[in-house]
């Protein structure tokens, strides 16, 4: 597995365009690289970062409701699952599944070689005789490829509010992908962010010990490092604002003075006014009735909303009809 996140030229060309975009903009799928990951996991372990928690309580208590389903089949499948990350919760569905001795082959799809790396040695320790084949690829690659298609039924986990770094119209292509990416009777488990207060959700993105900003700011750390470039991180503010009409929560980097940086590997000059913004980030949280109809466009049948205890997170389980 080749550990290197991206191709040179698809980092730095996203760079280019997001920078000289009006707003500029930077795209979040670039916050992880090595140091990105980590930051991403101390993120999940905050006070005000509810949503992997929440998440892992449903499939904690609602395991057996939501791979019911696909067990209900009796036949060997594909446990496929877009932006893998650690697998934290993921172990919850191969631990039941494994224990019963269920045959199924898990093809763990992730943007970052680092955290596939990784994945791929916990799962050999913790479960030696599952089949894995990890792959490194996007959401919307993946699903174009398919590599995982051999006519077995699917189950397409795409957990962790993943889609929500997505706006509106984007989501809507990526769930056209699962349309065109699954065959009549594939399931596919979505989690979702909801709407819930506006300060809980704000305070997921804001959190006091900082860690979010450091997030955030590693993106200009990693152009530094990766495209020869000189952002003075220290001159960046980590701005988080939540929409309760569109459900959108966008981060912005503000910077805070007038300044000129370099992007060596781009030859180019860019020019910050005074308190302009890089928008980095988007976090959309949904209701339940936006996400039936996201279904409905895909060509999906709701077959269960699973939500935890105080209504924070839904995995979401739909058949292909
Ligand atoms: C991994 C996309 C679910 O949007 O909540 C966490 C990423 N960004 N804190 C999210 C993230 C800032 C996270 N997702």
């Amino acid at each position: 597995m080749n550990a290197k996140n991206t191709d040179f030229g698809t980092f730095a060309q996203d760079v280019m365009l997001g920078l000289n975009s009006n707003p500029k903009t930077l795209p979040s799928k670039y916050f992880y690289d090595a140091k990105g990951d980590k930051l991403f996991q101390q993120i999940m372990a905050l006070p005000e970062y509810y949503l992997t928690r929440k998440e892992y309580e449903i499939l904690e208590g609602q395991h057996r409701q939501i791979l019911a389903e696909i067990l209900s089949l009796q036949k060997p499948f594909n446990l496929v699952e877009l932006g893998a990350g650690d697998g934290m919760k993921t172990k919850i569905l191969l631990r039941y599944l494994t224990d019963r001795k269920i045959e199924f082959t898990y093809y763990p799809v992730d943007f970052s070689g680092s955290v596939l790396v990784e994945l791929e040695e916990s799962l050999a320790e913790e479960f030696p005789t599952l089949e894995v084949h990890p792959i490194q690829d996007t959401y919307r690659d993946s699903l174009k490829k398919q590599v995982w298609e051999d006519g077995k039924p699917n189950l397409i986990l795409f957990m962790g509010a993943n889609l929500g770094n997505f706006g509106v119209e984007e989501a809507k292509n990526i769930i056209d992908h699962l349309r065109v990416g699954t065959k009549k009777g594939d399931l596919v488990l979505i989690g979702f962010d909801l709407k819930k207060d506006p300060q809980t959700i704000l305070n997921a993105y804001h959190d006091e010990q900082g860690v979010t900003r450091e997030f955030n700011l590693n993106l200009l750390d990693r152009i530094n490092r990766e495209l020869d470039a000189d952002f003075d991180r220290d001159s960046f503010v980590h701005w988080p604002i939540y929409n309760p009409v569109s459900g959108e929560c966008r981060s912005y980097l503000v910077s805070q003075k007038a300044q000129t940086v370099t992007i060596g590997a781009l030859n180019q000059t860019f020019y910050f006014e005074a308190f302009e913004s890089i928008f980095t980030e988007i976090s959309k949280k949904y209701s339940l009735s936006e996400i039936s109809h996201l279904a409905a466009l895909g060509g999906f049948e709701v077959m269960g909303n699973f939500v935890d205890s105080e209504g924070y997170f839904a995995d979401v389980l739909w058949v292909k009809k």
